[in-house]
């Protein structure tokens, strides 16, 4: 079977393509920006802009997959602030191009849309764990854009009677993230004190927030799963089922190390909207495809943490 990862350059795409060849024998196709490196081993790796319609028809039907993983997007919330036009752009306007592209193959392949946990956004008193058909109240343009990409295939998948399943991810992490995330942040910042690049103090944001972390590895492979055993149409929330508060988070990745670290509070990690808890209810897809998060949260941080403490490491 042949798999297209769109957007595989960045943090989720090669944990996802290793998976897909590795453990699930498919052929695997990559698209990255042109800006972007990417050294993998996969069957084509291929510059890719969402935002030219005419670039994905094309690819599409040079490769002709049978599963099309999109993860293309601007994914941070902190950025969306910044830039809410081009966010809206690729996150919006990419996916449409994508589903268009899609609607007019002469076949219908099985189509995965990653969204966010951050789509269902304010939650109320009782709506912990969040099942998939809450209300969506997002609270920043990331959230927003991603809801609005969650519409739009379940509009295409009813309308064009299209194979397009949607999930709402929650945070995932791991080695080769990008600080702009909070676990990376923190493991970069302690990892870049024990190695002498900074004073033993540790900036934070919001320390108050309760988020769901699983390990990209685990998120990857329920990706996976749904691509064959999901249903069309149907959202699913992929994450642990179990929201730590950010100060958490915290404490166990300082308790990692023998430095003694101060924390304080830095202005600018402050987000302009915040939401207290998003916790999934993972009822659906365990009952689906039977995924289960497998890798402890200490794992992860552990070798997030071993991960950063290599990449800042100077070599004598
Ligand atoms: O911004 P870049 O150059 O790093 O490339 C990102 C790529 N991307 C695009 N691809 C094609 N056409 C575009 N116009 C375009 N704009 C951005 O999507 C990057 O390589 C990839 C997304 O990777 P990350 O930002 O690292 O997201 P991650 O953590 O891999 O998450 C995958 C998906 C995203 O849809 C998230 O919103 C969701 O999972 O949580």
């Amino acid at each position: 079977m042949k798999a297209l990862v769109v957007g595989g350059g960045g943090f989720v795409g090669p944990y996802l393509v290793k998976h897909l060849k590795e453990e699930q024998g498919m052929e695997v196709y990559v698209t990255k920006t042109e800006k972007e490196t990417l050294d993998m081993d996969c069957s084509g790796i291929y510059n890719l802009d969402i935002l030219e319609l005419s670039q994905v028809a094309e690819l599409l039907n040079k490769i002709r997959p049978d599963y099309v993983f999109h993860l293309a997007a601007q994914s941070s919330v902190a950025y969306s602030w910044k830039n809410p036009g081009l966010t809206i752009d690729v996150n919006i306007k990419g996916c449409v191009n994508l589903l268009d592209g899609i609607r007019q193959l002469d076949y219908k392949p099985r189509v995965l849309l990653i969204g966010s946990g951050e789509e269902y956004g304010h939650i109320k008193d009782g709506e912990c764990p969040i099942v998939e058909d809450n209300v969506l109240r997002p609270g920043n343009i990331y959230a927003a854009t991603k809801s609005c990409q969650n519409m739009l295939g379940k509009i295409y998948s009813d309308a064009y009677d299209m194979d397009v399943m949607m999930v709402r991810a929650f945070n995932h992490i791991g080695p080769n993230q990008t600080p702009v995330f909070v676990v990376a942040d923190f493991c970069k910042q302690v990892a870049d004190i024990e190695n002498g690049l900074a004073e033993p103090v540790i900036y934070v944001g919001n320390l108050s927030a309760r988020r769901d972390f699983t390990d990209v590895r685990d998120v990857v492979r329920a990706y996976a799963m749904l691509v064959k055993d999901g249903k069309r149409g149907e959202t699913y929330n992929v994450g642990r089922g179990h929201a730590v508060a950010i100060q958490e988070i915290l404490e166990r990745i300082v308790a990692l190390s023998d430095k003694d670290i101060e924390v304080r509070v830095d202005e600018s990690k402050l987000r302009p909207v915040d939401v207290p808890i998003i916790e999934p209810d993972i009822t659906k897809i365990r009952e689906t495809v039977g995924w289960e998060p497998e890798i402890e949260l200490e794992t992860t941080l552990k070798e997030t943490l071993e991960y950063w403490r290599r990449e800042t490491k100077i070599n004598p």
